[in-house]
């Protein structure tokens, strides 16, 4: 399928989706919400693809919503912005944070606004460092959108998911490491590599193991530790009884890579 607003590569069980739209720095619009569906599709029944990467075009990871796309109507005929929000944002964001495939930000410069929670939702970020992060909202009178009310307290605490919000500061890609919503800064030279290696690492893995671990995790945040526990004993027979984790013993006995297949 050939994109206006975004690019999708998969090379070796890697599939890298880019915002294109770099003269807008990779704003949001309609097109890009429903291209970067088509794209999540693509991965989702792609067997041989392992994790996705999502990324930006040119200096900017995305600068959120395009501030110049026409309004979304309510059903009055004003605009309404929450509307756009339930047709492209909540479903997307939904999506990224349940995906069955492993999800990496990789935030090549300012990312801000929605796509700030859009990264948030994927599992790994990792940042060039003179990357940042700015829950821009309060700047232009809005309030943070795209799951970034839930998501950043959970990841940062009340306080400082509080302060993000209400300062609407730029935050460097240093500070987002210490804070704990970056896992690994790299420098500006070598980041496209460095994110290529660290995803090709997802590219052979146990598939279906990377999936239950996801899983595990994101019940945990409604689960009681009994609930869980139970879930944990759930998934291990799962995965124990999977292609993949004879696989991954017997390679250790005979002392090689395990080759697995994702089953
Ligand atoms: O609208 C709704 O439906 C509500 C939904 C809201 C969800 C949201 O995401 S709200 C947050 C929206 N985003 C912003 O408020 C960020 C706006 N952009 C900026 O504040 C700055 O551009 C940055 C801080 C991100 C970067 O600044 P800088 O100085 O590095 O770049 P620049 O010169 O401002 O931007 C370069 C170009 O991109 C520029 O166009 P030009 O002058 O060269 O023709 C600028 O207008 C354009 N651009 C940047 N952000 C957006 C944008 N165009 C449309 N929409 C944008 N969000």
């Amino acid at each position: 399928m050939s994109y206006t607003a975004i690019r999708s590569e998969t090379r070796e069980g890697v599939t890298t989706i880019t915002l294109s739209r770099p003269d807008r720095l990779n704003a949001f619009t309609s097109v890009m919400h429903a291209e970067l569906r088509a794209a999540l599709d693509a991965v989702e029944a792609d067997e041989a693809v392992r994790c996705v990467v999502l990324t930006g075009e040119g200096r900017a990871f995305s600068a959120g919503q395009d501030l110049t796309e026409e309004r979304v109507l309510g059903a009055d005929g004003q605009p309404d912005f929450g509307a756009r929000l339930e047709r492209d944002y909540n479903p997307l964001v939904e999506r990224i944070y349940a995906f069955p495939k492993i999800t990496i930000a990789a935030l090549n410069g300012p990312t801000v606004g929605a796509s700030a929670n859009i990264a948030l939702a994927c599992d790994i970020l990792l940042a060039a460092r003179s990357a940042y992060l700015q829950e821009a909202f309060a700047r232009i009178a809005l309030v943070p959108d795209a799951g970034g009310t839930w998501l950043l307290r959970r990841i940062v605490g009340d306080k400082r998911a509080l302060a993000l919000m209400l300062t609407a500061d730029q935050i460097p890609a240093d500070e987002l490491e210490r804070m704990g919503l970056v896992y690994k800064v790299f420098d500006d030279a070598t980041f496209r590599d460095e994110v290529a290696a660290y995803a090709r690492r997802f590219a052979s893995g146990p598939g279906l193991a990377y999936r239950l671990i996801k899983e595990a995790a994101r019940a945990s945040e409604r689960n009681d530790l009994t609930t869980q526990l139970a879930l944990e004993a759930n998934l291990q027979r799962k995965a124990g009884a999977s292609e993949d984790a004879r696989e991954g013993v017997m390679a250790f006995r005979e002392k090689r890579s395990p080759r697995y297949k994702g089953r």
